[in-house]
């Protein structure tokens, strides 16, 4: 390794830029990974994974394994050609040196391969290094087996030769530095989670990952062979298909740009539409979406009217109407991709608008021809949603016409706080009149409002638009919230910070909460999205010990607890089991649930909209099956204690 020793300069040189380099990002971690929470630690997983990615997009890897070791560290291990461990020439050192020491080092090869890697914030395995309290890096280059340790980014070994191999690839183990990172502690689940995203996108790419941290291990296999058709079919499982075969297609531009679209009509009310530049979700979409939309509407209303489905006197079909029932994954391939907005999560190529709505002109266009029966069950759908949208129309106007004496009433039951309006003022949901009546006495009357809810509830999932404006049980919360629902939907009229669920802990409170949820998800969405919607925690237990004002009170939530609470109040400790909120009186109802002081309550948390949209469909549509399965698991949706 040291025949090629670089002359003295070029060296220090290289040392003065690496040194730079590290302690920008250790003293800036968030310019590079976006945060030092969580959020910021599984993005180290990520950042080294995406080479991987990278190295099977170049047509040199097939399998990705991703380790979490029972030590807290992370290993990834790919099978491409290995990081060059030759010597770099203008560098001086190894080539896998550079990668991972210089800031931006190892810009994306060459040759057939997109310039996709670097995740949201366009950095690298050097980022990971310098923000890892020691780092090990393997290289197997089909005849030896290379090592190289670090600490803090900074080596604490040369390159060496530890062994002879006949395979190739690259293996990373890496522990994230405790002096950067706010916790340490990997989600499996959000991990999991990303890297089944990668499969789908990525088709033919087997990642294999392993959670080692517990007894048993956890392990799955991430494949998908047909890869976005196969991510369509993975987000419809809960729904009804009203074709059977996936409309797939794909079409590129030159060789700096291509798409990827996978599309299914599904027998549901809302659209899933998931888009990606570049292996990167662009949640807040861009051009590629804008041009799919725009493609979508026009071949629609063209194949509509052609084939005489819309008459001359007909209005043309919105689209939002065509975009009804329909899970469609976009994905886009840029080499110089713009991502703007805040999140750096939109796409701002107008190149990528003209080539996907293009696609859709040639090929959907083409499938609609080719499959007529198929053709008109979605033009079916979408003219039965044009016909709901004009009867939704109505309703709404009905209902915000609707003389102010049925406004009234409806609000009747509503008890609002001085403060409507502030940031701080709160809506209690209150499933029940008799917890509803000791809520509205336990409250705090300047700040916490209190509707109870009765009447039928309606399932939004098998509902539309026009039916949510006419049910009993949601108008009062529409109109108390006063922001408006679907298109309408304003979140600046919105009367109180919190809205918090109320309901008991027994299955007919999950049911009302999911129903709540599922309502929320679909019309408000902004209100889950920005964190607005609480469940509140009732306790389940009261243990006491003596009388009047003697007595010693714990509530607690689980078994548990109680039979904790039972040692430590000692002989003759009382037991209650609370049923329901109505078996509260107001008093404790304020001290357990309500009151700021001293309530625990749960954010909810949709971080990620796809499998919201999953699960709600799962518990909430047409299928039994997968509901029955799910509801005792349940509350995976739900995270983060807000005390
Ligand atoms: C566990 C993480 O990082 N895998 C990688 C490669 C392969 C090449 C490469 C990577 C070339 C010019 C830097 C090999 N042979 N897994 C990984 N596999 N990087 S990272 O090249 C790096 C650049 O500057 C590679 C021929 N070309 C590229």
């Amino acid at each position: 390794m040291n025949e090629n020793k670089p002359v003295e300069t070029v060296y220090d040189e290289s040392q003065i830029q690496v040194l730079e380099g590290l302690e920008a990002v250790r003293k800036r971690p968030g310019m590079y990974i976006g945060s030092v929470s969580i959020a910021g630690l599984h993005h180290l997983v990520y950042e080294i994974v995406d080479n991987s990615i990278d190295e099977a997009l170049a047509g040199y890897c097939d399998k990705i394994l991703v380790d979490i070791n029972a030590d807290g560290t992370v290993t990834v291990q790919d099978n491409g050609r290995g990081i060059p461990v030759g010597i770099h020439p203008t560098e001086g050192i190894p080539t896998v040196q550079v990668v991972l020491t210089i800031l931006h080092a190892g810009g994306k090869f060459g040759g057939g391969g997109y310039k996709v890697s670097g995740g949201l914030h366009g950095v690298g395995s050097s980022v990971v290094n310098a923000l890892s309290e020691k780092l090990e890096v393997e290289v197997s280059d089909g005849e030896h087996v290379y090592y190289q340790s670090y600490e803090r980014g900074t080596p604490t070994c040369e390159l060496k030769v530890i062994g002879d191999t006949d395979k190739t690839g690259t293996k990373i183990t890496f522990l994230p530095d405790s002096e950067i990172f706010e916790t340490l502690n990997f989600d499996y689940e959000v991990l999991l989670k990303r890297l089944r995203e990668q499969a789908f996108l990525n088709k033919g790419v087997r990642i294999i990952f392993t959670d080692n941290r517990t007894e048993e291990k956890r392990s799955e296999e991430l494949y998908a062979e047909g890869g976005i058709k196969e991510f369509v079919t993975y987000i419809n499982a809960g729904k009804d298909p009203i074709h059977d075969e996936i409309v797939y297609f794909e079409a590129k531009r030159g060789d700096d740009m291509e798409v990827e679209i996978a599309m299914q009509y599904t027998t549901a009310y809302s659209e899933t539409l998931l888009s990606f530049a570049n292996n990167i979700h662009t949640v807040d979409g861009g051009m590629h979406e804008t041009g799919f939309k725009a493609g979508l509407t026009r071949v629609l209303n063209d194949y509509a009217r052609k084939h005489n489905m819309l008459k001359e006197k007909d209005d043309n079909l919105s689209g939002e109407d065509t975009r009804e029932g329909l899970t469609a994954v976009i994905s886009v391939k840029v080499s110089e991709a713009q991502f703007e907005g805040q999140t750096k999560t939109k796409l701002g190529n107008s190149g990528a608008r003209t080539l996907v709505d293009n696609s859709l002109q040639d090929k959907f266009a083409a499938f609609l021809e080719e499959n007529p029966k198929v053709a008109r069950a979605i033009i079916d759908k979408t003219i039965s949603a044009s016909r709901a949208r004009e009867a939704a129309r109505k309703a709404r106007e009905a209902s915000r016409k609707g003389s102010q004496a049925s406004n009234a009433s409806l609000l009747g039951k509503l008890a609002r706080c001085t403060d409507e309006g502030a940031d701080y003022a709160e809506l209690f949901i209150v499933e029940g009149d008799s917890a509803g009546g000791s809520a509205k006495q336990g409250r705090h009357r300047r700040f916490q409002a209190v509707l109870p809810l009765w009447g039928k509830m309606l399932n939004v999932e098998k509902s539309r638009i026009d039916k949510v404006y006419s049910n009993e049980k949601l108008l009062p919360v529409i109109q108390a919230l006063g922001a408006g629902i679907g298109e309408d939907f304003n979140i600046d009229n919105l009367k109180y910070g919190k809205i918090v669920i109320m309901a008991d802990a027994d299955v007919d409170g999950a049911h009302i909460r999911t129903l709540l949820l599922t309502f929320f998800f679909r019309y408000m969405r902004p209100l889950i999205e920005e964190g607005h919607v609480y469940i509140a925690q009732p306790p389940l237990y009261k243990v006491w010990k003596g009388k009047n004002k003697d007595v010693v009170e714990r509530f607690v939530f689980d078994e548990a607890a109680r039979d904790e609470a039972i040692r430590e109040l000692g002989k003759g400790a009382k037991v209650q089991r609370y049923k329901g909120l109505g078996e509260m009186d107001p008093a404790e109802l304020k001290e357990t649930t309500m009151d700021p002081e001293k309530r625990t309550m749960l954010r909810v948390d949709l971080e990620d909209a796809i499998e919201a949209d999953r699960i709600f469909t799962l518990l909430m549509g047409e299928k039994v099956e997968p509901r029955r399965d799910f509801i005792e698991a349940n509350a995976k949706y739900v995270s983060n204690l807000d005390i």
